[in-house]
């Protein structure tokens, strides 16, 4: 007997009291938006809706065709259902809030449509990234202030990966489930519930070729996995890196591993690559749901106070133990 996302939601508000009905109708218009969205990743060539969109967002990143497909997806499906006083995206300079021809809502959503575009045009998985905080203050007006919270005030975190199988895998605060797409139902079905990550792992997820730019304690964690059984870890290591956060992070929670984003000296005043909002922390808050840990080499990441609504951070997250190891190695280095 299959069990749905709605049915998943309305028992685990039924056992745990903590999708209250407005939470849950969002859960679902995202998984709807995700949906259709990766109805039009899987079109490819066929839809017209590979290659640039030669238009940049904020970060200075040309847009591909789908990142903005996507958006609009997430903001259409989202704005008149009355549960969200104001949407963040990565492909928005300023927060989206809800048209005052709706009603307004207490929740605020952040996404990244559609993480990994680059690679879209050659057909490798791809994802979205969502984060779901409650709006604290009582003010009807929104601002990016409201969206400043540290991620463990997350009442709600996911992603959908658009690859193989289209997967949503979602965090309310009781551990992690996994839900496949039933293309020909068209439902997003429970596959599996309780996710674990490995504590311990062979493998790690880096960009390698930025390794003349890493920091020492990332370069030490690195040569001691090239080691192998030779080396300190007394054991051979195997490398992954997909350049699709959302992929490398499903694998992660499926099979174990570290997954690394580091800051690096080639822009020393940026904290890292990867955004803090919008992919760091619904990303590791699922993470640590699943029993593994996010730190950005000092300190957990949930709990850095945000100061800007699209900033970077430096991410390692995945198997606890090496978490460990690695925020160990800068924490040890900071003290020398
Ligand atoms: P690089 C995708 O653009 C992304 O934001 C993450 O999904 C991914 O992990 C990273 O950047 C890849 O970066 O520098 O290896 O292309």
């Amino acid at each position: 007997m299959s069990i749905s996302l709605t049915r998943y939601l309305v028992e685990e508000q039924r056992a745990k009291g903590h999708i209250p009905p407005e939470l849950r109708l969002l859960l679902e218009v995202v998984a709807r938006a995700c949906k259709s969205i990766s109805h039009a990743v899987n079109k490819g060539a066929l839809g017209g809706v590979l290659g640039s969109a030669h238009t940049e967002n904020i970060q200075g990143e040309v847009q591909k065709k789908l990142d903005i497909i996507a958006n609009d997806v997430l903001i259409e499906a989202n704005e008149w259902g009355g549960h969200l006083a104001a949407m963040a995206s990565e492909e928005m300079d300023d927060i989206y809030s809800v048209p005052n021809r709706y009603p307004q809502g207490e929740y605020l959503l952040l996404f990244d449509p559609l993480d990994g575009s680059s690679n879209i045009d050659v057909n490798v998985s791809i994802g979205t990234i969502f984060s779901v905080l409650k709006k604290t203050s009582s003010s009807t007006l929104v601002s990016k202030e409201d969206f400043l919270q540290q991620g463990s005030q997350q009442v709600a975190a996911g992603y959908c990966v658009y690859g193989p199988q289209t997967t949503l895998v979602l965090t309310v605060g009781d551990g992690v489930a996994m839900f496949t797409l039933d293309s020909e139902q068209g439902s997003f079905i429970l596959t599996q519930d309780h996710v674990q990550i490995p504590l311990e792992t062979q493998e790690f997820a880096i960009n390698m070729s930025n390794m003349r730019h890493w920091d020492k304690p990332v370069k030490q964690y690195i040569d001691e996995c090239l080691l192998g059984k030779e080396g300190p870890r007394a054991k051979d290591f195997n490398m992954r890196w997909i350049a699709s956060m959302v992929a490398d992070v499903h694998r992660i929670l499926t099979r174990g591993g570290v997954f690394m984003y580091p800051w690096d000296k080639r822009e020393p005043l940026k904290p890292g690559k990867l955004r803090l909002m919008y992919e760091a922390n619904p990303m590791s808050w699922i993470v640590e749901q699943a029993g593994g840990a996010s730190t950005n080499g000092k300190m957990r990441i949930l709990d850095i106070k945000p100061k800007e609504l699209h900033e970077r951070v430096s991410v390692i997250l995945g198997s606890k133990t090496e978490v460990e190891r690695i925020t160990n190695y800068h924490l040890e280095s900071q003290s020398i």
